[in-house]
């Protein structure tokens, strides 16, 4: 309306102005009009009436003649008429013919013509005409017209010329004031979408979005620019960044103060677990509760998570919430119970039976059970209602972990529309036709699309999702902006390598290298310059244990010089023990190790000394400092913290680390002896290499993995997407306020 009135009134005003100065115009031109006419009637009546007046004067019949002027000035417009013999006498005139005029005026007329004159009354027309009488060849006819009535018709034009530039005002204004609302809407949309990354880049038939092909190219170009801006700026920023968790909670603080974060996963941050009459509380030792601590810490968040613990229930308030941590309270827990069925069918069956074969291509066939399903679904709406119930704001911004919930983000969604919803998928994504077996491959994909941000580890994983997405859903696929479209929504799709704390806990790199040398060879009984390889995994298929161990076989086979004077020890912490094939697996694990020393110990130190056993975080770092080689031959692994962690526990640039090329980690650390793990020739040529590098070598490598290793830490791994979706949000707050402002 306002934006109405700044235009309306200013285009009223000036054709208001052309209207008054065209007036004079229009009255000049009316003017002439009518004069010319008066004067054509004037010759018309001086024709008409001279031979009746010749006959009257003939007859000296000046009365009559007086009489027949009078008649004829009945006329409107005729005011007097007057007739002069001779300039020398008297006029013979009607009623009304002005004292002004006179005979002997007519001769300065020259003897005919048309004069304006002005009296009382108002402006006069005077025609003076010849009489064609050879009787009287001085007459002269005066024929006056009253021209009062231009006068009147000049101001009626006038009024009517002023009437019209209004009215065209109004008209103008009114089309250019829809046209111009139309096109901001248009323009104002477009922007929105704009600012979005989406609208006006649609293809023709994509949804019920603004189509203004007009744009595109701009739009294009202002996408891009922004994108360049925002990524150099991201990269400018996080390289100025010192990556802390102080340093990410005084940025989370700035970027995020106020509001709502909300992060949910299957395992808890803490654990409460009855002993007797005590109840302790366990950290587990994981990847995820180290990344997401500080941001729970930084905001004061809620962590929705399974209760698992078996004091989990006694320790929550009537909410199920507790403050934690334990000893200096910053966020809540909020503890989801499943039932036994509830567990068996999510967890152990669509998750781990289902979902983590189906992703790792460790050629274990996935088992899918409609009955498992059910429950995944099931257990993904009680999560999704738990995250609604903590939801303080319309608008949080939700943490969705890993494969356990690939259905929540679009359970949110449909509950909160206005949530920032980041999913990380922390294991690998498989290329489309592996991934299109699963029975519920749709669901799984509308549900993960839910999301406002989708993370993988690497860039070959979001490649894969993408490619899933856009071979067996309706979506598209903008491989520019790696982002897809799905239901009206967008979903940006990013790499986000995952890391570990830098720098490490103190308390685990406390002992000296030499000691932890020293102690993990005397615990094992081996001997003091005894050469020790670790890896360090859960017990699980993925992790390639099995053919760890055929190329240590082949080592010893290849050079047998190493017999005795190697051990390797595998540190295999229990893991879905309920499920037959990790029972399987295991007993294979075991059987294979019980071979090879059969094989190859000859009275000596064993070549593989097995610890199927969760140790202690303390006690994971002493064996990494006291080895001499790190293997991880996982078959495929989303990251694999361990190879970052092996790095970060030698602080003496001592130390090699084998890296299978399947895991996302070997990306990132290319300084490690890349291998294929199904290669055991070439995994036992790698392990020869790392027991002969010399110290210099080792030293150069493990600095540059260990620079990068700081350098990309998990506070940055946290850092870059919170900030992604703090920008995200501000992006879309302003759309909606530009939105709003103008519409
Ligand atoms: C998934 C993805 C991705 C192992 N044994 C013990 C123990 N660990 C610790 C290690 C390490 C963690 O467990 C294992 O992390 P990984 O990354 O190697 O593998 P997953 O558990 O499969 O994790 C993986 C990760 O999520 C993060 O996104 O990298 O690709 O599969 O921290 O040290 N810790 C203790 N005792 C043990 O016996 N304390």
């Amino acid at each position: 309306m306002k934006l109405s009135l700044r235009f309306v009134l200013p285009l009223m005003l000036v054709l208001a102005g052309i209207a008054y100065a065209t007036a004079p115009l229009v009255d000049g031109l009316t003017l002439r009009w009518f004069v010319k006419d008066i004067d054509m009637r004037s010759a018309l009546i001086a024709n008409t009436i001279q031979e009746p007046l010749q006959e009257l004067l003939a007859a000296d019949r000046k009365t009559r003649a007086v009489e027949f002027f009078n008649r004829i000035t009945r006329d409107e417009r005729l005011y007097a008429i007057g007739y002069c013999a001779s300039p020398a006498g008297t006029a013979l005139a009607s009623r009304f013919l002005p004292d002004e005029i006179h005979c002997h005026d007519l001769e300065g007329w020259r003897g005919s013509g048309e004069h304006l004159m002005q009296i009382a009354k108002g402006p006069l027309h005077v025609a003076v005409k010849p009489m064609e009488s050879e009787a009287a060849p001085a007459g002269r006819l005066v024929l006056v017209h009253d021209m009062s009535f231009i006068v009147r018709r000049s101001e009626e034009t006038k009024r009517y010329v002023f009437y019209f530039f209004m009215g065209l005002a109004a008209v103008v204004s009114l089309i250019t004031v829809i046209i111009a609302q139309l096109s901001w809407r248009g323009w104002m949309s477009g922007m929105r979408a704009l600012l979005r990354g989406e609208g006006l880049l649609r293809q023709p038939g994509a949804g019920a979005q603004p189509k203004l092909p007009e744009f595109k190219p701009i739009a294009r170009d202002l996408q891009r620019l922004i994108r360049e801006l925002e990524s150099d700026a991201r990269t400018r920023d996080e390289a100025q960044i010192n990556w802390t968790p102080e340093s990410l909670r005084a940025i989370l603080h700035g970027e995020l103060r106020g509001e709502d974060v909300i992060v949910v996963s299957n395992r808890e941050p803490y654990i409460h677990q009855r002993r007797g009459d005590r109840i302790e509380v366990q950290q587990p030792a994981s990847g995820l509760v180290t990344a997401m601590e500080p941001i729970m810490r930084a905001c004061s968040g809620t962590w929705i998570a399974h209760g698992s613990g078996s004091a989990d229930r006694e320790t929550v308030d009537k909410n199920d919430r507790i403050a934690v941590p334990p000893d200096n309270p910053a966020y809540q827990i909020r503890r989801v119970w499943l039932t036994a069925e509830e567990e068996a069918g999510y967890y152990y069956g669509f998750a781990n039976e289902g979902l983590w074969p189906l992703c790792h291509i460790a050629h274990v066939r996935p088992t899918f059970r409609s009955s498992d399903w059910a429950q995944y679904v099931a257990v993904n709406r009680k999560f999704a209602q738990a995250v609604v119930s903590e939801s303080k704001t319309k608008d949080p911004i939700v943490l969705v972990q890993d494969y356990h919930f690939a259905l929540l983000p679009k359970m949110i969604r449909e509950e909160l529309p206005d949530a920032t919803i980041i999913a990380f998928w922390h294991i690998p994504w498989p290329n489309p036709e592996s991934f299109a077996i699963c029975p519920w491959r749709d669901e799984v994909l509308a549900g993960m699309l839910g999301s406002s941000i989708l993370g993988f580890h690497t860039q070959f994983h979001c490649n894969n999702f993408v490619d899933t997405v856009d071979r067996f859903i309706e979506a598209r696929v903008d491989r520019e902006s790696f982002t897809v479209s799905h239901g009206g929504k967008l979903t940006a799709v990013r790499r986000y390598p995952i890391s570990i704390a830098w720098p490490p806990e103190a308390g685990l790199v406390q002992k000296p290298v030499p000691d932890c040398r020293r102690d993990i060879r005397q615990m094992n009984d081996l001997p003091p310059e005894h050469k020790l390889g670790v890896g360090i995994d859960r017990l699980d298929y993925t992790k390639g244990i099995m053919e760890r161990f055929r190329a240590i076989e082949r080592l010893l086979e290849l050079h047998p010089e190493w017999i005795g004077r190697f051990t390797f020890v595998q540190v295999a912490a229990p893991t879905r023990s309920g499920i037959e094939e990790y029972q399987h697996h295991e007993a294979q694990v075991r059987a294979m190790v019980a071979r090879i020393n059969d094989r190859f110990e000859r009275g000596g130190p064993p070549p593989i000394v097995l610890k199927v056993e969760h140790h202690e975080p303390r006690e994971v770092y002493e064996y990494f400092r006291a080895a001499d080689l790190c293997f991880v031959s996982s078959l495929h692994d989303g990251m694999n913290l361990v190879a970052k962690e092996f790095v970060a526990a030698r602080d003496d640039d001592r130390g090699v680390l084998i890296l299978s090329q399947f895991t996302g980690a070997s990306r990132e650390l290319p300084e490690s002896l890349i291998v294929n793990p199904y290669d055991a020739d070439q995994c036992a040529a790698a392990l020869n290499m790392a027991l002969i590098m010399p110290a210099d070598e080792q030293r150069d490598r493990m600095r540059l993995m260990r620079d990068l290793v700081a350098e990309f830490n998990v506070f940055r791994w946290a850092g870059r997407m919170l900030l992604d979706a703090a920008a995200m949000r501000r992006r879309s707050r302003l759309a909606d306020k530009t939105g709003r402002g103008e519409a």
